[in-house]
């Protein structure tokens, strides 16, 4: 099934799993609407992805955390006649590793701000119009860390499952609207995640997939393809996609 004709909002695409499923859904026929904060990324993908493959992308610079922002951007793509067929609800970051008693206050709230409460105005703004043509896609980039809670990880945990509530209470309430929703949750993925997790520090960073092969980003983005081209009666509610090397969230092989 190829994706001709589909338009897909994917938020979070400048880098990662965003990035990654943009190449993947061009390569499938879809045009493109790129949101994120970096407008440099954005516009460069734009540029590659334009050039390669034949399909319409559109970046715009936006802040899931602002509930304004994503209001009046879904409102004037609504206002230019694009219909949204399938939401990527992509957007989030680990802010942090550290035990609730000692954990800073400012990465729980860009955490909560993003990976919930961003990922809810996305999907407020846009469902409707879902339900109103009686067609569309939702699919959340949920986490392993939406099954299990790991240590110094509550707070980052605790998003991933509301996401997973988000993504079962979404389901039960746009059943029989014609309106699909999934989640793809994946284990360790080498993108830029955990250098924003240890706010910049590379080495750290590095260390989180030494000695064991990690997800990458084209990995997920498979998926997540998977997940938007299977026939209009058949969805994927959840996937739980890890690497060969990580049996659970803290349970991985290294090579020594
Ligand atoms: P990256 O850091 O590479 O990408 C995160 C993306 O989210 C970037 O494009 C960033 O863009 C965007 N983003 C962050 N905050 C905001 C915001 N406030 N508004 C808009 N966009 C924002 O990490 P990943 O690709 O790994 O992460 C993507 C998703 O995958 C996340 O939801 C993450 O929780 C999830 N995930 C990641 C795993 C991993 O091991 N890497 C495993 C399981 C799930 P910009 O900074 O330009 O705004
Ligand atoms: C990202 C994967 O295990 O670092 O969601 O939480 S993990």
């Amino acid at each position: 099934m190829n994706l001709d004709n589909k338009t897909v909002l994917i938020t979070g695409a400048s880098s990662g799993i965003g990035a990654a499923c943009a190449m993947a859904f061009a390569a499938a026929g879809a045009d493109l609407i790129l949101a994120a904060r970096r407008e440099d990324r954005l516009r460069t993908m734009a540029e590659s992805l334009g050039s390669t493959h034949d399909v319409n992308v559109r970046t715009y610079v936006l802040d899931v955390r602002s509930r304004e922002a994503v209001a009046t951007f879904v409102r004037n793509l609504d206002d230019d006649g694009i219909a949204i067929n399938i939401l990527i609800n992509n957007a989030g970051l680990a802010s942090g590793l550290a035990t609730v008693q000692e954990g800073d206050i400012d990465d729980w709230e860009a955490m909560i701000d993003t990976n919930i409460k961003g990922l809810l105005y996305l999907t407020r703004a846009v469902v409707p119009g879902m339900v109103e043509r009686g067609s569309g896609h939702v699919i959340n980039i949920g986490s392993i860390a939406g099954h299990e809670t790991y240590p110094n990880g509550a707070v980052y945990c605790a998003t991933k499952h509301a996401v997973a509530a988000i993504n079962r209470g979404l389901a039960i309430d746009t059943l029989g609207t014609g309106v699909r929703v999934s989640s793809v949750d994946p284990g360790l993925v080498n993108t830029e995640f955990s250098v924003v997790r240890f706010h910049g520090d590379q080495e750290r960073a590095a260390d989180v997939y030494k000695g064991l092969t990690p997800l990458s980003a084209e990995d997920v983005a498979e998926a997540v393809l998977f997940c938007a081209t299977r026939p209009p009666h058949a969805n994927v509610r959840e996937m739980i996609l890890m690497p060969t090397d990580q049996a659970a969230a803290v349970h991985v092989h290294r090579a020594t």
